[in-house]
């Protein structure tokens, strides 16, 4: 049985995403965010889950990774592109890498664009991929700083993504407008920058000229993130509440009642 969570951080409107091999416990995150991890790991531990990878589609610039974290909490190991810069990984991922998680496995596809860097995970069946900051619910990354090409992007997606099953669910690493889930398909038909007949000379034209602002955190993610996560000297980062955890003192029913833990 598959284990699937899409777990979402409103700050950065990013999706995470949890597989697992139910039967065997073996898990993967791919995309985790730093702020978030105390409620990954709480997840991870309460389904029994081990997790083995932590798994970044890119070098993030508006959110730092929870990988380098996770790493410290848990003992999985990161993965990322070989061609994403960052140190600290404990594997180097290329096209047609396999991932696996007990019996089940995620294969690689390099899909740049958004970055150099950028991959997209197939799961084994190809009924799901994740496809990062490439291909978004209608949209797509975009390309204007990062090593941003929108003619890298263009093939990235009917090379990569577009050749996959039609009914292949396609999640992307964020949406900013409550979005969650796509399929090949829908894409292929519906995406207003490149679905039907759209060329990509129009493609790289419309992706030329959004004129987005910087992402808020760009200074500090993009630095953090080409050490997966890892504060500077591994210190900095208060990582435990400052308030107490709650501590069950008898079984839930009318008379439980919950402490905090001193
Ligand atoms: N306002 C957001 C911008 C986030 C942003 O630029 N996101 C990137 C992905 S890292 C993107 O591709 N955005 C596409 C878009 O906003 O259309 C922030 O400050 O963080
Ligand atoms: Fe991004």
């Amino acid at each position: 049985m598959l284990v699937f969570r899409q777990l979402f951080d409103p700050p950065s409107s990013t999706y995470t995403y949890l597989l697992a091999d139910g039967d065997r416990g073996a898990a993967i995150i791919i995309d985790p965010v730093f702020e978030q991890v105390r409620r990954d790991a709480a997840l991870i531990e309460e389904l029994g889950l081990r997790l083995v990878f932590a798994l970044e589609t890119h070098v993030h610039a508006d959110h730092v990774t929870g990988a380098w974290l996770l790493k410290e909490r848990m003992g999985c190991r990161i993965a990322l592109a070989a061609t994403s810069g960052a140190a600290g990984a404990d594997r180097y991922l290329v096209q047609d890498d396999v991932v696996t998680f007990g019996e089940r496995n995620v294969q690689i596809r390099q899909t740049p664009g958004h970055t150099d860097g950028c991959l997209s995970y197939v799961l084994d069946d190809r009924s799901m991929a994740f496809t990062g900051d490439c291909l978004f619910v209608r949209g797509t990354g975009r390309t204007d700083f990062q090593q941003g090409d929108p003619h890298a992007m263009y093939r990235s997606i009917h090379e990569q993504i577009f050749t996959l099953p039609d009914l292949c669910l396609l999640y992307p690493a964020h949406d900013y407008r409550g979005l969650t889930v796509t399929s090949v398909r829908e894409e292929r038909r519906f995406n207003p920058r490149l679905g039907g007949e759209i060329g990509e000379g129009d493609f790289t034209g419309y992706m030329n000229n959004l004129r987005l602002a910087h992402p808020k955190k760009l200074d500090v993610a993009v630095p953090a993130n080409l050490q997966c996560g890892r504060p500077e000297n591994g210190v900095g980062i208060t990582t435990e509440p400052d308030w107490a955890a709650l501590r069950r003192r008898s079984e839930p029913g009318p008379t439980a009642t919950m402490d905090a833990q001193t």
